[in-house]
């Protein structure tokens, strides 16, 4: 029997995180998708409904996630539109017990399907899922504008500068994001290439910036996700007024940088200072 109390917890939880997306400018028209894995309590929600769809085939085969039950943002939906109605942009998918098709429980009204960007979102639940021991349920993927600028405006980025650019730029970087962040060149939306290289991304670090197009982020909830982006995308404000004031004149030090993340107990990626 499906729980009201519990759905209405998680749609209110999608609600706030996609609210708080469009406003920021994060998700202009359908820019943007977000899903949550289903947890035990979450998942039981959705037993016994009447299924929506037909089993729909997912580009390549994902048994680590077979079974699972997911709230996915629907494609060509405008995440802004989600407080009013949920029901219509919002929908929950199941994936078959091979993780080779999905079907609809609930959701995408009257018709619909989930995000174009479902390949980087399931792959990257099954990093996250195995990295945190399957502690980790949610996955952002949205459009900040100062990431994207960041990575027109500064020369051969790679995981290493601009994850030392973005820690320079905000004292608080290091200790939300000590793994850095992973710079992926421009690959095509929605491609399997792109799921598969921010899949990858998400096994050894929370952030993942697309070249020319946006960032994912991960966390054990989407408070913990949005967070993350957040603060990268401040740092990367932060870093274009620098930029756009004559440049830095000092920086945080490396001896800085380690010092803040000794002081918090955060694990910081020693190799993107060689
Ligand atoms: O959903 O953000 O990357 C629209 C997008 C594609
Ligand atoms: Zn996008």
């Amino acid at each position: 029997m499906i729980n009201y109390t519990i759905m209405q917890k998680i749609i209110d939880e999608i609600k706030k995180t996609s609210g708080d997306m469009a406003r920021r400018g994060w998700a202009e028209s359908n820019g943007g998708n977000i899903s949550l894995r289903l947890n035990s309590e979450n998942y039981a929600c959705f037993d016994g409904l009447q299924t929506k769809s037909d089993w729909i085939k997912l580009p390549v085969a994902i048994p680590e996630i077979a079974g699972e039950r997911f709230l996915v943002t629907g494609t060509g939906r405008f995440l802004r539109n989600i407080e009013v109605f949920p029901e219509k942009n919002i929908g929950v998918i199941e994936i078959d017990r091979k993780g080779e098709a999905w079907q609809l429980l609930w959701g995408y009204e009257p018709t619909g399907a989930p995000t174009s960007e479902l390949p980087a979102h399931l792959l990257s639940h099954v990093s996250i899922k195995k990295k945190s021991d399957n502690q980790s349920f949610a996955f952002i993927h949205t459009h900040p504008n100062s990431v994207i600028a960041l990575t027109y405006a500064v020369a051969n980025l790679d995981t290493k500068s601009l994850s030392k650019i973005l820690w320079q730029s905000h004292a608080e970087c290091v200790v939300v994001f000590p793994q850095g962040i992973e710079f992926l060149s421009w690959k095509m939306a929605g491609s399997m290439d792109l799921g598969r290289a921010t899949a990858e991304a998400m096994l050894r670090r929370n952030l993942a910036v697309w070249q020319f197009h946006g960032i994912c982020g991960c966390g054990r909830n989407l408070d913990e996700a949005f967070g993350r982006i957040d603060v990268a995308e401040k740092a990367a404000e932060i870093c274009l007024r620098v930029m756009a004031a004559g440049g830095a004149k000092q920086t945080l030090t490396d001896t800085q940088l380690r010092a803040i993340a000794a002081n918090f107990n955060c694990p910081i990626d020693e190799s993107l200072f060689e």
